[in-house]
């Protein structure tokens, strides 16, 4: 939690009515708009503050039915607009990141503000550039640490429906609908005070989960058919697609969304990744079963990093060449290759 001193100061700021900020990482995800929203919605019920997110590029179309999503400001489509909310902020809360770089072309912007900054977040090794740091990376999800944060704070009447189904699809789309490891007692009770808000539970799945387009659908379907490549060897498989194969099917961002969890479903592998040729340059998702640290794979070998079971990276080579330095680091892992 935060300190005393810290925990005052927030509170401060934000009863004198003061401008707010919340940014998240690019590619948001579920977390990264639920923790944002379900904020925003808590801060304008209990201190009637009426809180800019600002997230650095799109999100995927699947997170387009969360409430208050279309008041949220596209920085790098709606430059003025974020510019001007970061030039009269007083207060910053960096929501779902470690690290200002991971915001892209907003890095500058937390940076030179002279706004109080408030990071809440569950990845390793936080950089420190906020004043005050709630970072705890047990927890299962931002969403959560938010909820925590409201809880200790008295705020739960505050967090109604609308913020509640925010904070539970966070929270439900980084645990694999609470199915990893870190899906906690504290998540599950988490998720339980929210449904008492009246979250809509199976509605929250439907709309996260039931939204694939047929290309999409297309998409997978050559993934899995032609592009999965397993090696039993190392206990891992992987997919990799080209430029060329997205544009076959139309591809739209969050398209490749939890693709690389058929590759970690194979019987007793313990390592997957999804190699995406996008933008010149390979975007790489790892996913591992256990106690593989899959973020120090990507950190050591891929500029990545992320979460001991979920991580990413990216890499500059080539498609083929990028698989080759993958697969050439392999054998290094002894856990990989003992049975
Ligand atoms: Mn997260």
């Amino acid at each position: 939690m935060f300190t005393t001193d810290q925990d005052f100061k927030i509170s401060e700021l934000l009863s004198s009515n003061c401008k707010v900020v919340i940014v998240v990482h690019r590619n948001p995800d579920g977390d990264a708009l639920g923790s944002s929203l379900g904020l925003q919605k808590y801060l304008r019920n209990a201190f009637q503050i009426n809180a800019e997110v600002i997230v650095p590029d799109p999100f995927p179309d699947f997170l387009d039915w969360m409430p208050g999503s279309e008041t949220i400001i596209i920085g790098n489509k709606q430059k003025e607009e974020t510019n001007l909310a970061f030039q009269q902020a007083d207060l910053i809360f960096c929501l779902d990141f470690n690290h200002p770089a991971r915001t892209d072309q907003l890095e500058e912007s937390i940076i030179n503000s002279k706004a109080y900054k408030v990071m809440i977040d569950h990845h390793r090794e936080p950089d420190n550039f906020c004043d005050a740091m709630l970072s705890d990376i047990s927890a299962s999800s931002t969403c959560e640490l938010v909820l925590r944060w409201i809880l200790h704070k008295k705020g739960e009447s505050y967090v109604d429906k609308d913020a509640a189904s925010c904070l539970y699809t966070g929270m439900m789309t980084d645990t694999g609908s609470f199915r990893f490891q870190a899906a906690t007692a504290t998540t599950y009770h988490y998720a339980g005070v929210l449904i008492e808000k009246g979250v809509q539970h199976w509605l929250i799945h439907e709309a996260i989960s039931n939204q694939n387009s047929f290309y999409k659908l297309k998409l997978w379907g050559l993934a899995l058919h032609e592009k999965l490549v397993y090696m039993p060897e190392f206990r891992t498989a992987f997919i990799a697609l080209s430029e060329q194969d997205l544009k076959q099917y139309n591809y739209k961002e969050g398209d490749l969304e939890g693709l690389v969890n058929y590759a970690l479903s194979i019987k007793g592998v313990l390592v997957a990744a999804l190699f995406s040729e996008r933008g010149g340059k390979i975007r790489i998702s790892f996913r591992s079963i256990g106690e593989f640290p899959v973020n120090e794979l990507s950190r050591d070998n891929f500029e990545g990093g992320g979460h001991l079971n979920a991580a990413g990276g990216v890499s500059y080579l080539g498609l083929p060449e990028t698989i080759e330095k993958f697969k050439s680091i392999l054998p290094s892992y002894n856990q990989l290759s003992q049975q």
